[in-house]
């Protein structure tokens, strides 16, 4: 079976509130295996200004400067553990670097498809998606190569619909990424949501990227993340999510796991379940 290497991206420096940059260590230390671990500075003060739309622009792309070097240097598949959202633009994009024409699944109760224009917070870690199929480039300056193909880039999970994301979705819709929401996930089932998003990523590629953000899971069962959504898949949801994953194991290249926040979590319930994750993908 592969192996992957782990890595740590302790960064939160996408996102408002503190406490993710804390997850990997956490979960490093209870895997207890080799690992490369990538913490942010700790003497950056993050922005809390209102009216700035980039905050940590340059703090974030220096972090994920150096963990776009380390993944793109690593030979093995890497499983990185975020940190907030943003780390994945240094970790997808290393990986297309490496396998050329990857296409993407994007398991997240969120779009992260703003743009430096349409967002309203400037928390960096709501705008990957849309970075990695090439917009918002000023957060990818270390990074020379190819993006994802949106036609190859699905989101499954998604259900945010009360945040004001009238422009997140006109910004996605236009690009031509496939959606899949949670309520897709519930009627129809896992099975054949990922049969269908296989099919839109997996034909004529090199293989994909899998980006798994945990607040895709209800708030009740995993409430140590970020910025939780009510009404999330359950745990057989997730198992199911997971083992369908293993089956496909020779396409998926690369894999994240992110948005872990050990300071909102209750009795380790979060910790358990990114710990059980990690543990089935890399056995
Ligand atoms: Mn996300």
């Amino acid at each position: 079976m592969k192996k992957y290497t782990l890595i740590g991206a302790g960064s939160d420096l996408g996102v408002h509130v503190d406490g993710a940059k804390l997850g990997p260590k956490v979960i490093l230390d209870k895997l207890n295996k080799e690992n490369i671990l990538l913490e942010q500075d700790k003497n950056i003060k993050k922005s809390q200004d209102k009216n700035d739309l980039r905050k940590n622009l340059d703090e974030l792309n220096k972090f994920n400067k150096e963990l776009y070097k380390i993944i793109k240097n690593e030979d093995n598949s890497c499983l990185t553990i975020g940190g907030d959202h943003s780390i994945s633009i240094a970790s997808s994009l290393a990986s297309i670097e490496k396998h050329d024409n990857l296409g993407l699944i994007w398991i997240d109760s969120h779009l992260d498809y703003n743009t430096f224009k349409t967002t309203i917070t400037g928390n960096l870690h709501g705008l990957p998606l849309a970075c990695l199929n090439g917009l918002n480039q000023e957060l990818s300056k270390f990074h020379e190569g190819n993006y994802f193909d949106p036609r190859k880039t699905v989101v499954i999970g998604y259900r945010a619909f009360e945040e004001n994301a009238t422009q997140e979705i006109e910004n996605i819709k236009t690009m031509g990424v496939t959606v899949y929401t949670t309520n897709d996930l519930k009627e129809f089932g896992i099975k054949r949501i990922f049969d269908e998003a296989f099919k839109i990523v997996g034909n004529k590629t090199n293989g994909l990227h899998v980006s798994f953000d945990l607040d895709v899971i209800d708030p009740h069962i995993a409430p140590g993340v970020s910025v939780p959504e009510r009404d999330g898949i359950n745990k057989n949801e997730v198992k199911e999510i997971i083992n369908y994953l293993n089956s496909k194991k020779d396409l998926i290249k690369s894999f994240d796991l992110v948005e872990y926040n050990p300071l909102n979590d209750k009795d380790d319930k979060t910790l358990k379940i990114a710990l059980d994750i990690i543990k089935e993908i890399d056995k």
